[in-house]
């Protein structure tokens, strides 16, 4: 993560990656999804995530599909190679610490035209979120609950998706609701638009969250949520289902350890994306 990068996300609470897969990379991720598509759940009722925003609604609900990690292979194996991905291990290394751990499994989000957004959310202020939190000490930055987004379609300008609120994840007063609803000051929200391929990582510290869908194409986003290694928000971990855990690499093991110490011989990666000796 060179000086340029660091400064982005130090600002703004996120950086977005290009190109971290190549075209055939994202079809082979595309045509594992494709395979499992009847399992995509789409969220009505009590799961809708726009609460009663008049900006967020939409005529659908956000898809979600989970347990990628745990599909038969070849299905499952561009997912669990995300894991410990080797153009994204130097990024973790610099925004979570070496020992980065896997908090909760990982999960697509897809969204059809029409689908309704998520009310923004983030941890960031007034009090210490210690599981949620962006802290520069010591000439680096801390993070805790990190996400990293894989995109597996274009999302661009007004095609609706995942927005920040740069800045929020320092900020020391809380979202106020109408913001949070996306129905004031829209003028502080970012669009994040980017290229399938391409990485989002953005701490949860910082105010997020989804505006509706409009494009004819489907948003297609694979979501990690990491942690460092002493700390767990989800226990997911205890224990992964022994399908996920089944025919893992060394390297992708490591980043399913529990939380505990690093110094506790804990397996943590080099940059390369392989297990330190
Ligand atoms: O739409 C997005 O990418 C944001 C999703 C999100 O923040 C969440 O599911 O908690």
């Amino acid at each position: 993560m060179n000086e340029t990068e660091t400064f982005l996300f130090d600002l703004q609470g996120y950086i977005v990656i290009p190109q971290v897969l190549n075209a055939d990379e994202v079809t082979q991720c595309n045509a594992a999804i494709d395979h499992h598509a009847d399992q995509i759940n789409e969220r009505t009722g009590d799961l809708s995530l726009s609460s009663d925003s008049a900006t967020l609604k939409g005529t659908t609900g956000r898809g979600d599909l989970g347990g990628l990690l745990g599909w038969d292979h070849p299905w499952c194996d561009p997912f669990r190679s995300m894991l410990c991905h080797p153009r994204l291990v130097p990024y973790l290394h610099a925004i979570i610490g070496k020992g980065y751990r896997l908090d909760h499994s990982g999960g697509l989000i897809s969204m059809r035209k029409g689908a309704e957004g998520h009310i923004f959310h983030g941890s960031s202020g007034p009090g210490f979120d210690p599981n949620q939190y962006y802290i520069w000490r010591n000439g680096r930055m801390h993070n805790g609950l990190t996400v990293v987004a894989w995109q597996l379609a274009d999302v661009n300008p007004g095609d609706g998706g995942l927005v920040v609120i740069p800045g929020t994840h320092k900020g020391n007063v809380s979202c106020p609701t109408p913001i949070r609803k996306w129905e004031a000051h829209q003028e502080i929200v970012r669009h994040i638009t980017c290229k399938a391929g391409d990485v989002v990582v953005f701490t949860e510290a910082v105010t997020h969250g989804t505006i509706p869908w409009t494009a004819d194409h489907d948003r297609r986003s694979v979501l990690f949520r990491m942690s460092p290694g002493n700390v767990a928000y989800a226990p997911g971990y205890n224990p992964w289902p022994e399908t996920v855990l089944r025919d893992m690499t060394p390297a992708q093991r490591a980043v399913l350890e529990p939380p505990y110490h690093t110094r506790l011989d804990r397996p943590v990666l080099k940059e390369d994306g392989t297990v330190e000796e």
